[in-house]
């Protein structure tokens, strides 16, 4: 996959992209990355790529033929079929679901912006869709555009190890919501994972749970099946709602909540 971001900090995003998961996967030529700075095209002296708003108001907006040209360079660098997608916060919801469609793709164009936005003819021109990546007030669409390739990075073929990838493979329309479907242990899709220990057995007092300890791996599926739910139940109640519970599932979420409630 290739992937371009038009971005006022590319030094900032290639900082970012070199290490890690996704820095492995350029290096392994999995995953193509680009970036075009508009201040690149600006055409006076000061190298503007920011105005006033029509109309008054706080702030500053991106002026829209810097960008168009930005985009351009950009575009004409990646294949037919790639989306355009300007991060915002004012757009769709970034999810899983979103990710899995974008990995697809043999391309994406990412537009982040700065200030208080762009001109919104450049938006209606050169944008196919519009994205943000959570309900809180960021500074532009850096992070967001980070975001966007870290996730669909994972999902590409060959980026994680087999046993991911394969396990990804079994839960794919599965709609996976608050996990990847993509865990070690092919752990059901939309729900949250349970608590994880290491050594030492013993900290602070505290220690692992006698049932992982033991290696009866029936009891240890059902030990963490049963947190999982718990978890889910107690920390993001609505992913229970989109979704069904075997037999199983819901007598184990009745065992959690009766423990639960008797202070266990
Ligand atoms: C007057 C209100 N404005 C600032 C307080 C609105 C505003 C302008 C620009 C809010 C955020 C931004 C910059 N944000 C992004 O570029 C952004 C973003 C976000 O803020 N939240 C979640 N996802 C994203 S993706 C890009």
């Amino acid at each position: 996959m290739h992937v371009e971001v038009v971005t006022l900090f590319p030094e900032f995003v290639r900082a970012y992209l070199a290490s890690g998961v996704v820095g492995r996967a350029v290096e392994r030529g999995l995953l193509r990355i680009g970036t075009e700075d508009p201040r690149t095209y600006a055409t006076d002296v000061h190298r503007t790529v920011d105005d006033r708003p029509y109309g008054g108001g706080p702030g500053m907006v991106l002026k829209v033929e810097p960008l168009a040209t930005a985009l351009g360079a950009a575009q004409a660098r990646l294949p037919e079929g790639s989306p355009r997608i300007y991060l915002s916060a004012q757009g769709r919801p970034f999810t899983q679901r979103v990710a899995r469609e974008f990995a697809r793709r043999p391309g994406l164009l990412l537009l982040a912006g700065r200030y208080e936005g762009v001109d919104e003819r450049l938006l209606a021109e050169c944008v196919d869709d519009e994205l943000s990546i959570g309900d809180y007030v960021l500074s532009g669409g850096e992070l967001g555009a980070l975001v966007v390739i870290d996730a669909v990075a994972r999902l590409l073929q060959g980026v994680l190890g087999g046993e991911h990838s394969a396990a990804f493979e079994s839960f794919g329309e599965g709609g996976a919501v608050g996990t990847d479907g993509a865990g070690p242990l092919e752990w059901p899709a939309g729900l949250l994972e349970g608590p994880a220990y290491t050594r030492p057995v013993e900290w602070h007092g505290r220690r692992v749970p006698e049932v992982l300890q033991e290696g009866n791996h029936a009891a240890i599926r059902r030990w963490r099946l049963k947190q999982s739910l718990g978890r889910t139940w107690e920390r993001r109640p609505e992913l229970l709602e989109q979704r069904d519970l075997t037999v199983e599932e819901r007598r184990l979420l009745d065992e959690y909540r009766n423990e639960r409630s008797r202070g266990a």
